[in-house]
């Protein structure tokens, strides 16, 4: 059994409390002092105010219900407060801090996503309209960045299947595409030319269709905070963390592979299909190791991040040195 599943029913929200978010907050202000005290004996650890963290003292801010869960290969989960603290959304700032602190003033209520292209049902469907009564499972993957960082985290969400069985998408697709909202009032970095915006993401229709493949609206047991991508965001456990692309407003059912925004960016770089591989370089760092947040000590990278018995029947046949 390579995924954990619990049912939202059997770990309410209200188990967390605000007490917990705050005394995650007053143990995440104290160890990141700490941690900037560790750094000078490690100047290669990867953002020191929140990483420097002891990985024994972290597990203290993890909420009790969620201490005995574990990746199918015994790893710890990372605390509350790496996983929100420490993340890439560029469009809040392209600091690893700037999400937390620059995402305060978006509004992920009420959400519509916008379903179009090759499908029978297109439409506007507002976000309650994926959630079925049993459809929303707690899942624990492992996240990799391209960057060489990971963490583990429980993530909450449904199986992107489920929104594809329901809009019916026609023979000819092959493709989906995902595209970020366009809010610059409330998004700072859309103000610059960082990124070409919207942040679009894709994925082959069997990707897409993979049981791994979580439309996500949760961590911890919580709604998403707005820095890891409020209100849906994509999580593909076995590819780069690029391809998981937050605040999801449209889905296109195309025939033809649609661009992704780090491609666009760099394609010398970054590929479509950013499927996890530590025998692929990328052109500036190895992909061979990576760091786990509050980790010292790099762990080796999985082919596939790890889940290669899910998905390597994908990819049979295809270069994966050409195919990034
Ligand atoms: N819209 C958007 N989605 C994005 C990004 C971004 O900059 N903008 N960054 C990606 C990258 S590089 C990573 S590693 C993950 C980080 O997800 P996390 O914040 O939940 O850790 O989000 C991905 N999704
Ligand atoms: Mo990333």
């Amino acid at each position: 059994m390579i995924i954990r599943t619990r049912k939202p029913s059997d770990v309410p929200s209200s188990e967390i409390t605000p007490e917990d978010v705050y005394m995650n907050r007053r143990r995440f202000i104290r160890d990141a002092s700490a941690g900037a005290a560790a750094l000078a004996f490690a100047p290669s650890v990867l953002g020191a105010s929140v990483l420097g963290t002891p990985e024994r003292g972290s597990r203290q801010q993890i909420p009790a219900r969620f201490q005995n869960m574990k990746t199918e290969l015994d790893e710890d989960l990372n605390p509350y407060s790496d996983v929100t603290g420490y993340n890439n959304f560029y469009e809040f700032g392209t600091g690893k801090e700037d999400p937390a602190r620059n995402a305060g003033d978006f509004k992920p209520k009420p959400w519509t996503v916008r379903v179009g292209g090759l499908v029978d049902k297109p439409g506007d469907y507002q976000l309650e309209d994926f959630i079925g009564p049993s459809n929303v499972e707690d899942r624990v993957y492992r996240m990799r960045c391209v960057e060489a960082w990971s963490v583990v985290v429980p993530w909450r969400g449904f199986p992107l299947s489920d929104v594809i069985n329901r809009v019916e998408p026609t023979g000819d697709a092959k493709f989906v595409e995902f595209k970020t909202i366009v809010r610059p009032e409330e998004m700072p970095g859309q103000n610059t030319g960082v990124l070409d915006w919207p942040y679009t993401e894709g994925l082959r229709m069997d990707e897409a269709m993979n049981p791994l493949t979580l439309m996500t609206t949760g961590l911890y047991g919580m709604d998403l905070p707005n820095q890891n991508g409020a209100p849906l965001r994509l999580i593909t456990p076995w590819k780069y963390g690029f391809k998981g692309v937050k605040s999801i407003v449209s889905m296109n059912f195309v025939e033809d592979m649609p661009l992704n925004t780090w491609w666009v960016q760099n394609r010398r770089e970054y590929g479509f299909y950013a499927n996890v591989n530590p025998e692929v370089d990328h052109p500036r760092w190895t992909q061979a190791r990576e760091r786990r947040l509050g980790e010292l000590r790099r762990r080796e990278t999985l082919m596939f991040n790890g889940y290669t018995e899910q998905v390597q029947s994908m990819y049979e046949g295809m270069d994966l040195t050409r195919w990034i």
